[in-house]
Formats: C-alpha cells, sequence, structure tokens
C-alpha cells in the first residue's frame, strides 16, 4: 500500500516538462488516428502496420516520460521526428493547402513536435539533477510555460485562419472548369478521374482540376513510352498537358496507385 501513497505523491510533483511532453506525443498519436481513419479503406495493410506501430511507440514514449526515464525522452523525439520525415511529402503540400484535409493535422502536429523536441532535450540534460531543480522545467509559470502558451497561440491562430481560407479555396475552385475532374474522395471511389477516359485530338491539351481536399498527381503509368507527370496539386489547383503524338496513354496518381485514368489521343 506503501506504493500507491507513493504514487500519489509523485504525480502531484511531476515537473511540467513531462507533461508537456506526453500531453504532446499522446496529441500526436491521436491526431494521426484521426486523420488517417477516414484514408483506410485507400491504404494497405503495410501501411496500417505501420500506422500502428507509431501510435505504440508515441503511447510508450508517453508512459514513460511520465517517469522522466531519459530513453523516453529520446524515443518521443525520434518516432517523432522519424514520422515527420515520412510524411515530409503530405506535409508541403497539405500545409500550402488550407482546404487539404491534412491542413488541420500538419499545422497542429508539426509546433505540437516542436515543443516535444525542446523539453525532451532540455529534460535529457536535466534528467540526472532532475527536473525540478530548473524553474523551466518544473512549473508552467516560467518561461518554459511562455514558449508553450505562444506554440499553442500560432496553431489555434493558423487553424482559425486557415478555416477561413478553406471556405473561400472550396468555393473559388467551384469556378474553375477542366476536362477532367479528380472527384471528392478520389482515393477510393472507382472513378477518381471523371470522364475516366478523356478524347483529345493529336496535339490537343487536356487539363484537369482537383475537387478532392487531398493531393493527387496526373503521372503516366509507369510501362508508358510516352511520359507526362503534374506533380502534386491541391484541392482547387489546375493542371494541363499536351499530346503531341496519337495513342492511349494511361495514367494514375503517384500518392495513391489505385487512382487510374486514360487519355486517348488521335
Ligand atoms: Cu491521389
Amino acid at each position: 500500500m506503501a506504493g500507491v501513497g507513493e504514487g500519489a505523491t509523485s504525480r502531484r510533483q511531476r515537473p511540467f516538462a513531462v507533461w508537456v511532453i506526453a500531453g504532446g506525443l499522446v496529441y500526436i498519436a491521436l491526431a494521426l488516428l484521426v486523420y488517417t481513419l477516414p484514408l483506410l479503406a485507400a491504404i494497405g495493410l503495410g501501411f496500417l502496420v505501420l500506422l500502428t506501430v507509431f501510435i505504440v511507440l508515441l503511447l510508450v514514449a508517453a508512459g514513460f516520460t511520465l517517469r522522466e526515464k531519459r530513453w523516453a525522452f529520446v524515443m518521443g523525439s525520434v518516432t517523432g521526428i522519424v514520422l515527420a520525415s515520412l510524411f515530409s511529402l503530405n506535409i508541403v503540400t497539405s500545409a500550402s493547402n488550407p482546404a487539404d484535409s491534412g491542413f488541420w493535422f500538419t499545422m497542429s502536429a508539426l509546433p505540437v513536435l516542436f515543443l516535444i523536441v525542446l523539453f525532451s532535450i532540455l529534460g535529457f540534460r536535466n534528467a540526472k539533477a532532475g527536473l525540478m531543480q530548473k524553474r523551466y522545467l518544473a512549473t508552467p509559470a516560467s518561461s518554459g510555460g511562455l514558449v508553450v502558451v505562444a506554440v499553442v497561440g500560432f496553431v489555434v491562430g493558423s487553424l482559425v485562419v486557415g478555416m477561413i481560407g478553406a471556405g473561400i479555396i472550396l468555393r473559388n475552385s467551384t469556378a474553375v472548369t477542366a476536362d477532367v475532374e479528380i472527384v471528392s474522395n478520389a482515393a477510393a471511389v472507382s472513378v477518381p478521374y471523371s470522364p475516366q477516359s478523356f478524347h483529345v485530338v493529336v496535339g490537343g491539351t487536356v487539363s484537369w482540376v482537383n475537387r478532392d481536399t487531398v493531393a493527387h498527381s496526373v503521372t503516366s503509368a509507369l510501362n508508358s513510352t510516352y511520359r507526362f507527370d503534374s506533380g502534386l496539386f491541391t484541392t482547387g489547383a489546375l493542371r494541363s498537358h499536351s499530346f503531341p503524338e496519337a495513342g492511349t496513354f494511361y495514367y494514375y496518381c503517384t500518392l495513391h496507385t489505385q487512382m487510374l485514368g486514360v487519355i486517348v489521343v488521335g
């Protein structure tokens, strides 16, 4: 029973820094789950396993961070940084477009990761002497608390501005017309590029507009003798390509390889 009493005492005395790190890690784990759940139908089993591994690693690191284990400080930061680098392509396209479904995730998870790494480095360096010895790690009424408030303020601000921007982008994008539309929820439907087959004369230009809330590409099929690649483009964005020779050209999306379309030239 002595152990229970001890636990209650140490919980009350836990330094502010470990709450910031553990809270941040739990936030990223939950946000990752919420962000990827609607995409589950479109992603493969391998990705699902990877996702589960990351969520478990984040939660384990959070738990042991609360116990002020030095290795947990390292584990949490490294897991977060590896996760960010794996998603770097999505992060760039999501952050550039508030109408992208990943915008909220990127704009909240990245600043939170910054806090995790910052407090983990400081926590690791001060773990031997004890985190309570440094005021900025021990209590929110310190420079450490100010940094957290500033970052949370930045996140809330960018999400509010993003919501306003997303409304404007979505309203404007309905006015944009193109030959082929990338439809809403494209990664999960049977006809992602509509019309799936588009006919154009030799030398003609085909345009695509993205009406989905995630980035996609228009990229020639791997076995195609004629290569073209739009690169990733997000909600409301337009891409076009001219076809100088006759033929049947299949294309797909580099992010969602099951998305297929075809251009018939001639
Ligand atoms: Cu795609």
